[in-house]
């Protein structure tokens, strides 16, 4: 029996150290000291045994079950660990590799500018209001006094969509809307979409954005408008920008004036930026005309505004220098990447 048992060790030992897999030496675990292994097969050989010889003899066999399980257990240990060893060996990082290329999106250069603007308004105590690009003609006309048979009418003849229902030519009812409102004082920009069938070319587009401003108080004159809009064009173009106006027209506004800025290029001597004006014409603007206000429920006999209007492609073609408006739409990475 003694024999027997030196036997199974050896060769379980034997089997150990060829095993050269964690599951190889699980089935030796099983093979020899398993339910159905070969250690429990001598045991049950003890029935055979005298009874006085039984004690040295399940002695021997638990020291045989002891040393397998000892030199298995270190085995498994030592498997694991040069398991573990070769995982770390093939997943080792190079911490010294540069790292991968985070592409990061802007905002584009439209965006950048309506923001700029935004900022300026609201520094100064303006709300931005957003209003809808599908209009009632009232709103984007008439309320403006812009009637049927109104010129300018024709002049930003627009999408219809039915009836008397259009895509916007101008964000203009915008304020009409908050007019309507009747809360007094009014001071706001309202950016957006607008529509006028117009061809593309390098300065047009059949949408584009605007930002109107308008403020409605009492005792707001001509002086108003010109401080606020020097003042914006010193924030927009630089502190040394100076602003001249020309009269104009328009029909929600009278008396109406276009602004020019000092070219930012050339400081107002002339280059090829301004075409050798020395000036660029950057807004519309005018003092509301009294009949917009009666129309939206004002008594222009207590109250007095201004309104102004720029393009914003416009306004960033100029700052960024950019030459067609086309590519503002065209979303060419090579060039919105520029800004
Ligand atoms: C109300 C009353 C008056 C808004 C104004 C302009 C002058 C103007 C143009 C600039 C370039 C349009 O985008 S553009 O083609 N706009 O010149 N806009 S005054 O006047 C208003 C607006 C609302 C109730």
């Amino acid at each position: 029996m003694k024999e027997k048992l030196e036997q199974i060790k050896e060769e379980a030992l034997k089997q150990i150290e060829a095993s050269d897999a964690l599951e190889k030496l699980n089935e030796v675990r099983v093979n020899f000291l398993g339910k159905k292994g070969e250690l429990t097969a001598v045991m049950k050989g003890m029935k055979d045994i005298a009874p006085e010889d039984r004690p040295k003899f399940g002695q021997l066999v638990n020291e045989t079950r002891s040393e397998i399980e000892r030199v298995l257990e270190a085995s498994v240990k030592k498997m694991e660990r040069s398991v573990r060893e070769a995982k770390l060996k093939r997943e080792v990082i190079d911490v010294t590799l540069p790292a991968k290329k985070n592409h990061v999106g802007h905002r584009h250069p439209n965006t950048i500018a309506l923001e700029e603007v935004e900022r300026i308004f609201i520094g100064m105590g303006y709300e931005v209001v957003e209003g809808p690009e599908v209009e009632k003609d009232y709103y984007n006309f008439e309320a403006l006094n812009i009637p049927a048979d109104h010129p300018a009418k024709d002049e930003q003849d627009t999408f219809y969509i039915e009836g008397d229902i259009l895509l916007r030519t101008q964000t203009s009812s915008t304020q009409v809307h908050e007019m309507e409102k009747g809360k007094l004082p009014i001071r706001m920009i309202a950016p957006g979409r607008v529509f006028r069938s117009d061809e593309v070319d390098a300065t047009h587009s059949p949408s584009f954005h605007q930002i109107e401003g308008l403020v409605i108080d009492r005792n707001i004159t001509f002086a108003d408008l010109k401080g606020t809009l020097a003042e914006f064009a010193k924030e927009l173009f630089g502190e040394d920008t100076k602003v001249k106006f020309r009269p104009h027209h328009f029909p929600f506004t009278e008396p109406s004036a276009e602004m020019d800025v000092t070219c930012f290029k050339c400081g107002g001597t002339g280059c090829r930026f301004c075409k050798g004006e020395g000036w660029i014409e950057i807004l519309g603007c005018g003092m509301v005309h009294p009949h917009v206000l009666e129309m939206s429920g004002i008594d222009p006999e207590q109250y007095t505004g201004f309104a102004f209007g720029v393009g914003l492609e416009r306004i960033a073609l100029l700052k960024y220098e950019i030459d067609d408006m086309r590519l503002l739409y065209e979303n060419d990475i090579r060039f919105l990447k520029q800004f």
